[in-house]
Order: structure tokens, then sequence, then C-alpha cells
């Protein structure tokens, strides 16, 4: 599914690509400039270039490493993880630290954000809790300390109200 995705917006970025080479190329000399200096015109249209390819290579490094094999074997923890209006149930609810843990998060009814905030409150990563589907996202916690999940997707009236605790257990 994930590689279907990527063809199709693979494919969508070249016809936009192919879209835009052919507009610069109907464009005659006098069209392609900027007003302004000549100079200040060539300026701009280098930095317009360099941010499009920076922009394009920071896009492509975030897709590494690929493929995004979710870990598995027997030192993976498991979690389910399933939202419903307006609570979390993970099960377990006690992680090991230093061990890949995969949550398999689905939902009871409509979409949620399953997004696992650190003990400081920055977010470490988060995937949609979608009905009738299970995503799967992996992370190994580095540090023992209780982290919250929160809801990322407004989802009702008690949105808010959706938290939970996991328990990232030290070494022992
Ligand atoms: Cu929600």
């Amino acid at each position: 599914m994930q590689e279907v995705v990527l063809a199709a917006s693979l494919l969508a970025i070249a016809l936009v690509v192919v879209a835009f080479v052919k507009v610069l190329r109907e464009l005659g000399p006098g069209e392609r400039r900027w007003s302004g200096p000549e100079q200040l015109s060539r300026l701009r249209g280098r930095i317009l270039w360099l941010s499009m390819i920076a922009g394009a290579a920071l896009a492509l490094l975030t897709l590494l490493p690929w493929p995004h094999a979710v870990p598995t074997g027997p030192a993976v923890v498991s979690v389910a993880v399933r939202a419903s209006m307006w609570a979390w149930e993970l099960d377990p609810t006690r992680v090991p630290v230093g061990v890949p843990v995969v949550f398999h998060a689905t939902s009871g009814d409509v979409n949620h954000g399953f997004g696992v905030f650190d003990p400081s409150g920055k977010l470490l990563f988060q995937t949609q809790a979608m009905p009738g589907w299970v995503n799967k996202v992996a992370w190994t916690f580095t540090e023992p300390g209780r982290y919250r999940v929160l809801c990322l997707e407004y989802c009702g009236l008690v949105h808010h109200g959706m938290m939970a605790e996991l328990e990232v257990l030290p070494r022992s």
C-alpha cells in the first residue's frame, strides 16, 4: 500500500515538474526575467533554484532509510492501541527502555491521532488510529519515565480529554 502511495506521489511530482519546465521553455527570454536590474533578477533566479533543489533534497532525506520496515523478532515489544471517543486503551501500559516497541494503533469509532509525548511534553512520534485499519509505528525509548498519550486529531467534544499514560521501565 505504501509503495502505491509513493509511486502515485512521485508520478504527480513528475507531472508538476514537466509542466513547470514546459512553461519555462515556452517563455521568451524577456518574460523569464523578474522586473528590476538584470543582476538582481539573475540572483533571484539562482536563489529560487537553489531553494527548490535544497527543498527537494530535504524531502527525499525524510524518506530514508527506505523501506520503513517495522522491526520484528523476539526482542520486540508489541503494544495494542485502541482509540475510541474519548479514551485510549493500551495493552500493555508498561514497556521496557532500550527495546524496540511496536504500537499497533486502531480505532473503534472515528479517526484519532495517536501521539506519544515524553515527560517534558515533547512529541516523539505519532500515527493515525483509524477504524478498520491497524497502523504500526515503532519507537525505542531511551529514557525511563512516564510518557503521555494524547489525541492529535479533533474527534469531538471531549477530544482534549483523550489522555493516557505509558510507563517506560528502567532496565532491571
Ligand atoms: Cu481523538
